[in-house]
């Protein structure tokens, strides 16, 4: 069933340094996704990955003194273990110096060759090698005496020389037709605007090879160019599926993929260069590109070149992956910019999994031990407190898959915490450790309401913590297979008589 394909993709990393939060940020976001589509009965493909070739990484092998390969070879695997730091779940991870990909930006490029969309001219302008991107001459200004890209801040050089052009002004019109047909191509919808009116103010044809340098793929029945890096690094999302072999499974049941994860910096590149190539390859674009924002440290994105950088792998040694995992998903407003500290980490790990979800799950579990001997039955007279919390749920949950949908995770993740923080007050206004002498069954109702919301709460935040999640799950007795979003329908997760393990503590306080 084609509509259950769900193919995600995070941007492919340069290895030109150690990774840092922002990577984990894209990462992170794609991962949730990943995760929320498969519990949600999806057949998903997650690829992420490293982007090695361009003069950026020429400069830093030479830096390095390694050849390129081998510096690529050393740095993406320290990607690759990123990956397993952050706990994602990707299916594949693809490096542009595979053959593989090769084969398929070979094939991408004859076909624009073929359907005319390139030529051989000269290029004369700025170039910012950190980017990886050329610059108008009005996108220029100076800064310190240096002339910087106005968007990003990155050096530009001046660069001639004979080069292979795309013909992207042709695009123009076809592209802001295909805008207006998918509304939601591009969200959130802000940068949608500001693709939409760069694209209006004209484009100009595109550079598609350099000459200047040789770490690149080449470009074919050409000695001396070899294929710009954008050119070459977008093609990973079809040459994971096997493209140019369209027959292939993976290409079938994958392609057009649904959602290409973005930082807002590299939007240009997604969201109009590659849906034109696509176009003038005749191959169906993208469903959808979300561009989130950056993660800045003081005022600045935080990168390498500005020497501001929060190293993940040191965050999660010292705070653990759910919780750095949840803090950046629910803290970071996705659409825009957002500042994080160790501060508000630690204040969001005890507001939220602490003394929410942890203290909800830690106070029915450890009850249920002491007093009911880890055995619940449910009986059949439901109370009229019993009866709102259950509506409560439903109002908060019937809009978790739009809110998804849309790629909304801030609310997501608000609705949600907000259903942990609601079932916390039910208890304290049952108050079930004053029924143990009277009224045992009313105890069990409200402690087996309990347990299901605590099921519930812990499969919607699977996504964002899985690790302790799934223990919750595992003590909950609910196997892998019914881990899912079926109770978004209507099913009941727990049997009406339930044994329980016991649940050790799931996230500290931090004092
Ligand atoms: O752009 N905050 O790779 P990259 C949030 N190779 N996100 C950030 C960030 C920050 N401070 N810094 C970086 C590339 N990112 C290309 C991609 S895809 C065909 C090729 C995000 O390693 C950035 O926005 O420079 C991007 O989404 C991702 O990290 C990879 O950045």
């Amino acid at each position: 069933m084609k509509d259950k394909n769900f193919f995600i993709t995070t941007p492919i990393y340069y290895p030109s340094g150690e990774p840092h939060i922002g990577h984990a940020y894209s990462s992170i976001i794609a991962d949730v996704f990943a995760r929320f589509k498969r519990n949600d009965g999806w057949n998903v493909h997650f690829l992420t990955g490293t982007d090695e070739h361009g003069l950026k990484i020429q400069k830093a092998a030479e830096k390095a003194n390694l050849d390129p390969l081998t510096y690529c070879n050393n740095i993406s695997k320290v990607f690759r273990s990123l990956s397993k730091k952050l706990n994602l779940s990707n299916d594949d991870f693809i490096r542009t110096t595979e053959k593989r990909h090769k084969v398929s930006v070979n094939d991408l490029w004859q076909r624009l060759l073929k359907s005319g969309d390139i030529y051989l001219s000269k290029y004369k302008g700025w170039y910012s090698i950190s980017d990886e991107a050329y610059y108008n001459e009005d996108e220029i200004i100076e800064k310190d005496g240096k002339k910087v890209s106005a968007f990003s801040g990155s050096l530009v050089d001046w660069v001639e020389e004979e080069s292979f052009f795309f013909k992207l002004s042709s695009w123009e019109k076809k592209l802001l037709e295909f805008y207006e047909k998918n509304k939601k191509f591009i969200l959130p919808l802000s940068r949608r605007n500001e693709v939409i009116n760069f694209v209006k103010n004209g484009l100009k044809d595109l550079s598609v090879s350099r000459t200047s340098f040789t770490w690149g793929i080449k470009v074919p029945n050409s000695n001396n160019h070899v294929i710009y890096v954008w050119l070459d690094a977008l093609t990973n999302y079809l040459s994971a599926l096997n493209y140019p072999n369209i027959n292939d499974k993976l290409y079938k049941n994958f392609w057009p993929a649904s959602l290409h994860v973005i930082g807002k910096d590299i939007l240009r590149f997604h969201a109009i260069y590659w849906p034109a190539f696509l176009l003038a390859a005749k191959i169906e674009p993208p469903k959808r590109i979300f561009g989130h924002g950056w993660i800045l440290s003081g005022d600045e994105k935080m990168s390498k070149s500005k020497g501001n950088i929060l190293n993940p792998i040191e965050i999660v040694n010292n705070y653990g992956i759910d919780e750095i995992r949840y803090y950046l998903m629910k803290e970071v407003s996705h659409g825009s910019d957002g500042n994080i500290s160790l501060n508000s980490l630690e204040n969001c790990i005890n507001s939220d999994l602490a003394n929410n979800y942890g203290n909800l799950c830690q106070r029915v579990f450890a009850f249920i031990k002491n007093n009911c001997s880890n055995s619940i039955k449910k009986n059949t007279n439901i109370s009229q407190s019993d009866k709102k919390i259950i509506k409560q749920t439903f109002d908060l949950t019937k809009n978790l898959r739009n809110l998804i949908e849309n790629q909304d995770l801030n609310n997501y993740i608000k609705s949600v915490i907000n259903i942990s923080f609601l079932t916390n007050k039910y208890i304290n206004d049952e108050e079930p450790w004053k029924l143990k002498k009277d009224n045992i069954k009313k105890m069990n109702n409200i402690l087996h309401l309990a347990l299901e919301q605590i099921a519930k709460i812990s499969i919607l935040l699977n996504p964002i913590i899985p690790l302790a999640t799934d223990k919750v799950l595992e003590a909950l007795n609910i196997k892998s297979e019914l881990r899912n979003n079926s109770f978004l329908d209507g099913k009941k997760i727990i049997p009406d008589k339930i044994n329980i393990h016991p649940l050790n503590i799931l996230f500290k306080k931090i004092n």
